[in-house]
């Protein structure tokens, strides 16, 4: 990435704290590109890749995949992309995948948008995510098969949004991710935001980060 040299935010915070929301909102308004580490490791499961099925497996153990892999997607993603300004959402997990991917791309990010919200908050997210995706399950397979008692419960939504990967995935973002957040703040890099709000309040504070530097 060293001929490109994209500009690279960080968008990091617990599961459910609303990160692919919001970079949703800035990219509409600030022409970011988004790209969604946990959204490229499933997309590479379901494309087949000779890794898929151990990212399956990791994914549904709520751990971290080996730092090579997810940068080998990111850096696919940069390279294949016209735009120079990338949100990175949910990366990097832990300091050994902040120093591989500094040292192998040659990127340090812009600045860090952190998203703080509370425990309690995240897991009502998560779990009302699941029962959604169940209910638009349930009435594809009414429309499609005309049939709502269908013999067998589709199979929708996120594998790891179960109570138990749910408490893992808040385990590993405390133990492991927390300290990157920690490194950057140490650097003046972090930018935290309210994240327990409701979405238009938590993206006026996060308008405010992104308009003095709009270009
Ligand atoms: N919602 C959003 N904002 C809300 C608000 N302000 N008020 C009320 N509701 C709000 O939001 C979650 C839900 O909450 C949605 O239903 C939304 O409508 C609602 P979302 O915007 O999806 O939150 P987000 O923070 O993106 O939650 P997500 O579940 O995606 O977070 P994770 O960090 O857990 O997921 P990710 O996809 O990044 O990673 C999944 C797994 O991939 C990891 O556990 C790990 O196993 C693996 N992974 C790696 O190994 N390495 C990586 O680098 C990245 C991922
Ligand atoms: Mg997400």
């Amino acid at each position: 990435l060293s001929v490109k040299k994209p500009k690279v935010v960080f968008v990091l915070g617990g599961p459910g704290s609303g990160k692919g929301t919001q970079c949703a909102n800035i990219v509409e308004h600030f022409g970011y590109t988004h790209l969604s580490a946990g959204d490229l490791l499933r997309a590479e499961i379901n494309s087949g890749s000779e890794n898929g099925t151990m990212i399956q497996n990791m994914i549904s153990e709520g751990v971290i995949v080996p730092p090579e892999v997810t940068i080998k997607l990111l850096e696919k993603a940069i390279m294949e992309s016209e735009n120079d300004k990338f949100l990175i959402d949910g990366f990097p997990r832990n300091e050994e995948n902040r120093a591989m991917f500094e040292s192998v791309t040659g990127v340090v990010p812009e600045f860090v948008l952190f998203f703080d919200c509370s425990e309690e908050e995240m897991e009502r997210r998560l779990l009302s995510r699941n029962q959604v995706a169940k209910w638009v399950g349930r009435v594809w397979s009414w429309v499609r098969w005309g049939n709502g008692q269908t013999w067998f419960e589709p199979k929708c939504g996120r594998v790891d949004d179960n109570i138990d990967t749910i408490r893992k995935r808040f385990k590993v973002f405390v133990d492991s991710s927390l300290s990157v957040i920690n490194y950057y703040n140490s650097k003046g890099k972090v930018k935290k935001i309210d994240a327990g709000k409701p979405v238009a309040q938590v993206f006026e504070a996060v308008k405010a980060v992104f308009t003095p530097i709009d270009d």
